[in-house]
């Protein structure tokens, strides 16, 4: 769908154990007018972390990456805008640190990330991953009934 209203977000561990960093990126976050739908601390788990990035499992990072994401506690959010997905995307920036910090140092990732894996924060690529994000996360959320209650349709 065009201008997907929700996309899913993961504030990664070393930037939750840093209460300053933590509280100045959710400040961020509705400043730039993301409504939280949902949120949660969770602290995950290998089969989830295998779930979650199946897709990266042959790359030479996987076990860094999930070595990492198991190191502390993780916020998990559902976030609404009017094309939530690429705004989303768009502030957290690019995925290399070097990108960040020469192209985009005020993006979340230049502001907060620490190398390519550490890099602060997650978000969905396409409609597919929110849905697929959402319901190892939120499994009670069903987001096609959000996206038709009168809440959301009179935003
Ligand atoms: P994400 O899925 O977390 O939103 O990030 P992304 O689309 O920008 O990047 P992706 O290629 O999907 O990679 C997923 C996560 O793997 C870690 N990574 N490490 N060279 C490396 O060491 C490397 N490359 C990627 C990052 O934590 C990235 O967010
Ligand atoms: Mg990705």
């Amino acid at each position: 769908m065009d201008k997907f209203p929700l996309t899913f977000a993961i504030i990664k561990p070393h930037v939750v154990s840093n209460p300053v960093a933590f509280q100045r990126l959710q400040s961020i976050i509705s400043d730039n007018k993301f409504e939280v739908i949902r949120s949660k601390q969770v602290k995950l788990t290998e089969p989830i972390l295998a779930e979650f990035y199946g897709e990266h499992r042959d790359k030479f990072f996987y076990n860094r990456l999930i070595t990492f994401m198991r190191s502390g506690e993780t916020q998990a959010l559902i976030l609404h805008k009017i094309d939530a997905i690429t705004s989303w995307r768009n502030l957290m920036g690019p995925t290399k640190v070097f990108k960040t910090l020469y192209s985009h140092p005020e993006s979340l990732r230049g502001q907060f990330g620490l190398s390519d894996t550490r890099n602060a924060c997650h978000g969905s690529d396409s409609v597919a991953s929110v849905e697929k994000e959402v319901k190892i996360f939120f499994p009670d959320f069903n987001i096609h009934d959000w996206c038709t209650t009168s809440e959301f349709q009179a935003k």
